[in-house]
């Protein structure tokens, strides 16, 4: 396959200003008619080169006439002379086929695309990349009675009937926009409308589309729309700029939703939610998921990318954005916690394995095996960094300077990077390696006092890792908050500092500080670095107590909680004592919410003490993990059960102090059980029963799941049979499954995979078994070898249908160095059987293939 190189990016040859489209739409077979407004871009004399995939042409006409062309492989050229010509095509597409999901498709017999990255040469043949805009018309004719809703892009312009039950409606869209924003919908759906007035008082008609049955689900999104609009008005002083602005929810999709211009496309899991269906963190997903979509307006569809290499351009930034959206909507501590284990469990594992790539990719083989957590997530931190240094104002100077300077254009990275260095009057040089560096920087902490005197020394130290590729790395600019505490009565040695570490090593001396102090450091994640230290458990057990950074607090007791595993997995014993007392600390303060102590409390996963160890050993993870959980359950008993009963709820709130009660007495029900209570499985099924939500529900679902009691069995069944009709919630009847701690996961997972309500056909319900099987640690490297070989099965069947999809579940494969040498023996195997299979798509070969370097 074909190797794309950022290095080298040309300017298009032709542009297009404008488009016609014509759908004749139809599940079987749909007739797409084009015509392009092509205008050559340079004085380059050369052909016009349309991309297509999997496209014949039916008719290819030029200025009216028949014209030549010919195919380049899948791409059309078509010579021509001049500066200006309308080429017109047409080809047939079979929607009901497209089992890739990719360009026009058929979900829930309604017709719906995608087309980001590369999806819209399936419809028809385009200049398919980001830097060509164009103004879209579009006109959809289909049967009334299959699809009596007929959705595009900008604002409907007209609509009528036709003969035999047809029916018409033409869409405008004014703002120029790049063929991967394009997007249609036909179906049979119901709308739940609301409004939004701008603050330059304009009436924009907001529309939730879905499924008849459905809409009652629907109100948590359209709030969150408007939750939106309104924050984007104030925080970034961005508006909204069309009349309508319409989501359609569907069930078949390979992203989380799509910010098509007023017309995103959502999958149904981050639109739907309705207490007995939706968790908490669903609708805490949905509204962070709608606000990500209506930012994109800005950063991503007003200002665009060049090309993918770009993509965290408006990733990245988008995710910022979201984040911020949603820590104003309930817990800033708690959200940016979740945030950072997020990175965590996936960003970090990527940034240290065979897959690692800078936020802006340097080359790639399918764009779409770059939608990373890196690119997001990663790429969001770097955007935090360059908020942290410039401080509010300034940021938001410069986040004007752009969204000012680049609108109406296809913009790059550093493009975004020079406004802030402009308005934030910063030099940004160095710190520009966040862009093109990969791995994840290390760095060493160690703060010495000399007795009776008055000063303390800080001395840091940075290193990044090689990554593949990039064997040498320069030092990075970190920018960390610290502060100094005093051990004796809690107090601050001076106010936190922000310290920018751009040497390899760096001494920082604090005066005034006249006994040995205790060291906060990366306060708030500050930096996406991995800090050691040599602060001892009692330093870190102080901090989880004292430090008045939430965060910093959570990540004291986390650090304490993992050296406690890592000792007992490497010397097979461990005092449980320090941990033990922290969390009773935590559990005992009344100045704290229920939110953070839930969060607080939870020991690192089993996947993550794995990633701070040389050589990852599942079995004895999970028995120590266990052991210490054990013995938290059992010491704390009283406090689980005080902390249960007191975030026990009269009614249904989604109040974010309501949802810190549930998280937390699912929590406190977790310990309970794992210590050995004889009534633990009672205490869950009462839960399970008695339920008014499904926080509360899953949540005991998911404690029996990972029991033995013949509850656990009962609970999984009345679970099935009550929620069998629908298809969000049985992915968490696979994924509770799949995720279970049990001895036999392996089998049932095995089996799972037979249940008539398995399909690879559906991502949500293929990532609900398989994704979440491949991040059990223990159950998927079942040293028979067995969890890779059924993965790998899954891959290749799923290949066939939907390679974007399968390739984004392969990674856990090329995770075998961190393994003993049988595992990944073993590992490898299956990565070579997929590579050595004929007709591989190119997602799963370059997945596969950069997997065995
Ligand atoms: N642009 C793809 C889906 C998303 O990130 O919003
Ligand atoms: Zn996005």
């Amino acid at each position: 396959p074909h190797v794309i190189r950022r290095e080298d990016y040309r300017a298009p040859d032709w542009m297009v200003p404008e488009i016609a489209l014509d759908f004749d739409l139809d599940a079987a077979v749909t007739t797409v008619h084009a015509v392009l407004k092509v205008e050559r871009n340079g004085s380059d004399a050369g052909p016009l080169r349309l991309d297509g995939d999997g496209l014949t042409p039916e008719s290819v006409r030029v200025d009216g006439r028949e014209a030549e062309y010919h195919m380049d492989g899948d791409t059309l050229v078509v010579p021509l002379d001049g500066a200006m010509h309308h080429v017109e095509t047409v080809v047939r597409i079979a929607p009901e086929r497209n089992t890739q999901l990719m360009g026009l498709y058929a979900s829930g017999g309604n017709l719906c695309t995608q087309c980001e990255a590369e999806g819209f040469r399936r419809i028809t043949f385009f200049p398919d990349r980001p830097d060509v805009l164009t103004r879209y018309r579009v006109r959809m004719e289909a049967d009334k009675t299959r699809y009596p809703v007929l959705l595009s892009n900008g604002d409907p312009v007209a609509s009528g009937d036709l003969d035999h039950g047809r029916h018409w409606a033409e869409w405008n869209d004014p703002f120029p926009k790049p063929c991967y924003l394009f997007a249609l919908v036909a179906g049979d759906l119901a709308v739940n409308r609301g409004t939004f007035t701008t603050r330059s008082g304009r009436e924009v008609q907001l529309g939730i589309w879905v499924r008849e049955k459905d809409l009652a689900k629907t109100e948590h999104a359209l709030e969150a729309l408007k939750t939106s609009m309104a924050w984007d008005e104030r925080v970034y002083g961005r508006e909204y700029d069309l009349d309508v602005f319409n989501i359609v929810a569907v069930d078949d999709f390979n992203f989380g939703a799509m910010e098509n211009k007023g017309l995103n496309i959502f999958n149904s899991r981050y639109i739907l939610a309705d207490p007995d269906t939706a968790t908490d963190q669903d609708y805490d997903a949905i509204a962070g998921v709608v606000a990500h979509e209506y930012f994109h307006n800005w950063s991503g569809n007003r200002i665009t990318c060049r090309d993918w290499f770009q993509l965290s351009l408006k990733e990245g930034f988008t995710v910022f954005r979201d984040q911020s959206f949603s820590a104003d909507q309930g817990s800033a501590a708690v959200k940016r916690i979740e945030d950072v284990r997020a990175l965590r469990a996936a960003q970090f594992p990527e940034d240290a394995g065979p897959l690692a790539h800078p936020i802006r990719p340097d080359s790639f083989i399918e764009i779409s095996n770059f939608y990373t957590a890196t690119i997001y997530n990663k790429g969001a931190e770097v955007i935090r960094m360059m908020a942290t240094m410039l401080g509010p104002q300034k940021f938001r100077a410069a986040t004007d300077l752009y969204f000012s300077r680049f609108d109406g254009t296809a913009a790059t990275c550093e493009d975004f990077v020079r406004c802030m260095e402009e308005a934030g009057e910063i030099d940004l040089s160095q710190f520009r390696l966040w862009y093109s560096q990969a791995g994840t920087p290390r760095v060493t902490a160690s703060l010495s006092h000399e007795q009776g005197s008055d000063r303390a020394l800080l001395t840091l130290r940075q290193s990044v890792p090689a990554t593949p590729g990039q064997p040498d790395k320069q030092p990075m600019v970190l920018p960390l908050k610290l502060k100094l505490f005093s051990e004796t009565d809690g107090s601050a040695f001076g106010p936190e500092q922000l310290v920018l570490l751009s040497d390899l090593e760096s001494e920082i001396a604090f005066e005034g500080v006249s006994e040995r102090p205790v060291l906060s450091i990366n306060r708030g994640f500050s930096a996406p670095v991995v800090i050691e230290t040599d602060r001892s458990a009692a330093d870190l057990a102080f901090l989880s107590a004292h430090d008045d950074d939430p965060f910093a607090r959570y990540e004291a007791m986390q650090q304490l909680m993992l050296d406690t595993m890592i000792a007992g997995v490497l010397h097979g014993r461990t005092d449980h004592a320090p941990v033990i007392e922290a969390v009773a600390n935590t559990l005992g303060d009344e100045r704290l919410d229920a939110a953070f102590i839930a969060e607080a409390v939870l020991l690192p996963s089993e996947n993550f003490v794995g990633d701070q160890m040389a050589t990852v050993d599942p079995d004895a993870i999970h028995r120590v993990r266990e052991a210490l959980r054990r013995d938290l359950g059992r010491s704390l008993e009283g406090l689980w059960r005080q902390a249960y009963e007191a975030s026990r709820a009269d009614r249904f709130e989604l109040t974010p102090a309501a949802k810190g009660a549930r998280r937390l007495r699912t929590v406190s029900l977790g310990y309970i059980n794992a210590g050995g209570a004889p009534d633990a499985a009672g205490l869950a099924f009462l839960q399970f029963e008695q339920a008014d939500n499904m926080s509360d529900r899953q949540g005991a679902l998911g404690v029996l799941a990972n029991g033995s009691s013949d509850k656990r069995v009962a609970a999984l069944d009345i679970f099935y049979n009550r929620y069998s009709d629908n298809g969000l919630v049985l992915d968490k009847w696979f994924s509770t499954q799949a995720l279970s701690g049990r001895d036999d996961t392996l089998d049932q997972v095995e089996q799972l995979a037979r249940h008539k309500d398995f399909t690879l056909a559906n991502p949500n319900r293929a990532r609900s078994l398989v994704g979440a099987f491949s991040v059990n640690q223990r159950a998927f490297h079942d040293a028979s070898g067995r969890g890779y070989r059924f993965l790998a099965d899954q891959l290749l069947a799923l290949d066939k249908l939907n390679p974007q999809t399968a390739a984004k579940l392969l990674p856990p494969l090329g995770r075998w160095r961190r393994f003993d040498a049988d595992r990944a023996e073993k590992m490898r195997a299956e990565l070579e059987r997929i590579l050595a299979t004929p007709g591989l798509s190119k997602d799963m070969f370059e997945q596969a293939e950069r997997s065995l370097k």
